[in-house]
């Protein structure tokens, strides 16, 4: 269960931060419109929410789960692959000390990006990507080790369509594994119940389960009808103008 989460507010300089997708470029009103919304969508999940103010040094700063990877154990500060995040990262600590005694990081020239972290219960699966780099993985599998926690890493790096790992796969609870076509192959995930998503919904891979609700990107019809006929109860919540700024759902808020 949990019963926080942290977001951050989208600054207007939002649509000056890093994207690799050509949707267009995302309109503000229509930004804070649905990250009022998500935030709306959390807290009907029962979490009460800190919300910090829009942060016009980092564009990229509402992506606050890059950051930071919170478990029960410890606080784990990231330290985000891309060079123009790098200071996101300062600005979240406070924060996270508000709410955690115990804080580890990343160091150079260790990268990780929180998006590439997937927690399953006890494992978390690390994505190596073009952020987050073997040193860091190392140095995270060890902080992880330590905790108690199980940790294998996930090459996505030749992966061109997805930036993170979580940009392709989610753990939503009850041993289910959403996973885009593309990764479902992974012998890793052999222990778990795969629900996969075809090419034509990948971006949904990207979803959250926040207490009995799964978070889901909205006009994704056979993944939801999917969740709904295996017993879990999505909620879906428009996310068209973060997806142009390559977001999804779980790096709107850190969940803790
Ligand atoms: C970036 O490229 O870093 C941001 N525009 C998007 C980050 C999305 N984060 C995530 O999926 N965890």
């Amino acid at each position: 269960m949990f019963t926080r989460a942290i977001v951050r507010l989208p600054g207007s300089n939002f649509a000056d931060g890093l994207t690799t997708v050509d949707l267009g470029s995302p309109h503000f009103d229509e930004v804070l419109h649905q990250h009022a919304h998500y935030c709306d969508g959390v807290r009907a999940c029962g979490l009460e929410l800190t919300v910090l103010d829009p942060d016009l040094r980092h564009p990229d700063s509402t992506f606050v789960e890059d950051a930071a990877i919170l478990t029960p154990h410890a606080a784990i500060l990231t330290r985000p692959g891309a060079s123009s995040r790098e200071g996101e990262v300062a600005a979240i600590r406070p924060v996270v000390q508000r709410f955690y005694s115990r804080i580890l990081t990343i160091d150079s020239p260790g990268t990780v990006d929180g998006g590439d972290i997937c927690e399953a219960e006890d494992h978390f699966f690390i994505g190596l990507s073009l952020r987050t780099n073997e040193e860091g993985a190392r140095q995270l599998s060890a902080h992880l080790n330590a905790l108690g926690y199980i940790a294998s890493t996930i090459d996505i790096r030749s992966m061109t369509t997805i930036l993170h790992l979580k940009s392709g796969m989610s753990y939503i609870g009850d041993d289910t594994l959403v996973v885009m076509e593309e990764m479902a192959a992974n012998p890793q995930f052999g222990g778990f119940n795969l629900l996969r998503v075809s090419p034509a919904e990948s971006y949904a891979a990207n979803c959250v389960r926040v207490n009995q609700r799964v978070l889901i990107a909205e006009g994704f019809p056979h993944l939801r009808d999917e969740l709904i006929a295996r017993g879990f109860s999505p909620l879906t919540l428009n996310m068209s103008e973060f997806q142009k700024m390559d977001g999804g759902l779980s790096c709107l808020s850190l969940r803790f």
